[in-house]
């Protein structure tokens, strides 16, 4: 009799959603870069797109880097005329998707900078997803326009969110 749940157990190991692919394995993260800001300036921001190979969504949880002392997830929204940070609970690629990080939109906030940057630095960023998986990346320190990259008429108030928040 004795034998019988040890069976069982195996059984039930083998069948765990951790053999099945973890987020981190359908995640890649493309393109990860650190906007430069000027010696004395205290946070910034991490920008990359996230791709979802998965037939399921995944989502970011949360994101570390020995760079700052606080990371969060943020994103900008217009409240009034006026584009603000908001810290978001997680980010979402869906199945077969991407999510884009970008400035004046989503992004990995960097809070207390540990050191002042330098352009071509390399920074390490981990991210952890919604199955405890993680993904250590490396983002590159570069320098990015104070207007909106893709700076159409449109665009401009965001820009201007943009520069508030980086003089607050
Ligand atoms: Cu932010």
């Amino acid at each position: 009799m004795k034998f019988v749940p040890t069976l069982l157990a195996a059984a039930l190991v083998v069948a765990a959603p951790a053999f099945a692919g973890s987020a981190a394995d359908a995640v890649t993260v493309a393109d990860p870069y650190v906007r430069l800001v000027p010696p004395g300036q205290p946070a910034t921001g991490a920008f990359f797109v996230l791709k979802n190979s998965d037939d399921k969504d995944h989502k970011v949880l949360k994101a570390e880097s020995s760079a700052a002392k606080v990371t969060e997830l943020h994103t900008h929204l217009n409240e009034g005329g006026m584009m603000k940070m908001r810290p978001v609970k997680d980010i979402e690629i869906k199945a077969k998707g991407e999510a884009e990080l970008k400035p004046g939109s989503l992004h990995v906030m960097l809070i207390n900078l540990n050191k002042p940057l330098k352009e071509g630095d390399s920074i390490p960023l981990k991210l952890i997803f919604e199955d405890n998986s993680s993904k250590e990346v490396s983002a590159t320190v570069r320098k990015i326009q104070a207007e909106m990259p893709m700076g159409k008429p449109a665009d401009m108030p965001m820009g201007k969110g943009e520069m508030m928040h980086h003089h607050h």
